[in-house]
């Protein structure tokens, strides 16, 4: 065979293997094969050597334009894989299958604290109970003075309580808020005040350094402990479900005169049970009232604030309160 023949049947070859190749890794040995170092279209180049010397301008002349035609046709079927590759992503796109069900977004909610919190406002609200809030960094006058808490009582000591700088302090009862309402409104007054409270109490299962109370206040003519009663009783039926067994047990507050705890019976897995402390209730002390010019001749008034972290304790059976603030959001996710 003339090197002139080879030349051609190089072409033809070539020019057909191209046609039938759609992967980049066949067309890449087709490079090799033809248009490489060691390929094809170069020992024909070889050969031209070899080649009588009349013959040489004319083979030398199909030599080139073989090695052009196949450099030409590759950067050409080159382009034509990459394009028909980007068009191929494009239909992967097109196909997606928009009814499969998508990766569902992790959504929270409010902690069961702030759901109970609702709860009971919603609860107190349809006892004609209005909701009041106030800070939480708090001043002595309101979170002792104006409470009849005096200098000297223990619960004023600086160990027993968050103090920011002196005369400063992040209350340590919602009973502030009694006070604040009182200063500014005239009787009959009827609130509820949710809120934070600080302690530096020791942690353990039913005690938290931060922990929130729901205070109440109803002030009136001839308000009585017999309405302090009935009222705490309704709500905790209202909240716990009709079966709730509350207890009255007397106590001391230096706000209130007489003084009671209310305690609510809880009911462990083992069939055991225990009376668990809600809060503190009672008649608000004349003191008090004074204190804020109400006339303890013409007002009476009850006032009780209770534990929110017990009564969520006590109605969905959690054993620690440490639960509620140190565990993940797995257990959280549950109310
Ligand atoms: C008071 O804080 C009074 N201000 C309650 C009160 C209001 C009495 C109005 C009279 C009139 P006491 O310190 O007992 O009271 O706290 C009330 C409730 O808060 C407790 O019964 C308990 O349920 C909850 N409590 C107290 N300390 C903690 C704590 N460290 N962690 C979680 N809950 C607590």
């Amino acid at each position: 065979m003339s090197l002139l023949d080879d030349i051609q049947a190089i072409r033809a070859a070539a020019t057909e293997a191209l046609g039938t190749i759609d992967l980049a890794e066949t067309l890449e040995e087709w490079r090799i094969k033809y248009l490489g170092s060691k390929g094809l279209v170069k020992s024909a180049m070889q050969r031209l050597k070899e080649a009588p010397r009349e013959e040489k301008p004319a083979l030398g002349k199909a030599a080139n334009q073989l090695k052009v035609a196949l450099t030409e046709a590759f950067e050409a079927h080159k382009s034509k894989l990459r394009a028909a590759l980007a068009g191929g992503k494009k239909k992967t796109k097109a196909k997606l299958d928009v009814t499969l069900p998508g990766n569902r977004p992790k959504i929270g909610h409010a902690h069961i604290i702030s759901q109970t919190v609702s709860e009971i406002c919603e609860i107190c609200a349809r006892m004609g109970f209005e909701v009041a809030y106030g800070p939480e960094v708090e001043d002595e006058l309101h979170n002792f003075i104006a409470l009849n808490i005096p200098e000297s009582h223990p619960a004023r000591d600086p160990l027993d309580n968050f103090y920011l700088y002196p005369g400063a302090m992040l209350r340590s009862q919602t009973s502030t808020v009694q006070i604040r309402v009182m200063e500014n409104t005239t009787p009959p007054v009827r609130i509820i005040a949710p809120g934070r409270v600080y302690r530096p109490d020791t942690v353990d299962a039913t005690h938290s350094f931060m922990f929130h109370q729901v205070e109440g206040l109803y002030v009136d003519e001839g308000v009585t402990m017999a309405d302090l009663k009935t009222t705490l009783d309704q709500f905790c039926k209202a909240y716990f479900g009709p079966e709730v067994e509350t207890r009255f047990r007397p106590s001391f507050f230096p706000f209130t005169e007489p003084s009671a705890e209310i305690d609510v019976l809880f009911h462990y897995d083992d069939g055991s049970t225990r009376w668990i402390e809600l809060g503190g209730c009672g008649m608000v002390d004349p003191n008090v009232l004074q204190a804020v010019n109400y006339d303890p001749e013409k007002y009476t008034g009850f006032a009780f604030g209770l534990g929110i972290e017990r009564m969520v304790m006590r109605r969905h059976n959690i054993p620690d309160i440490r639960y509620l603030f140190e565990s993940d959001v797995r257990f959280l996710h549950q109310f």
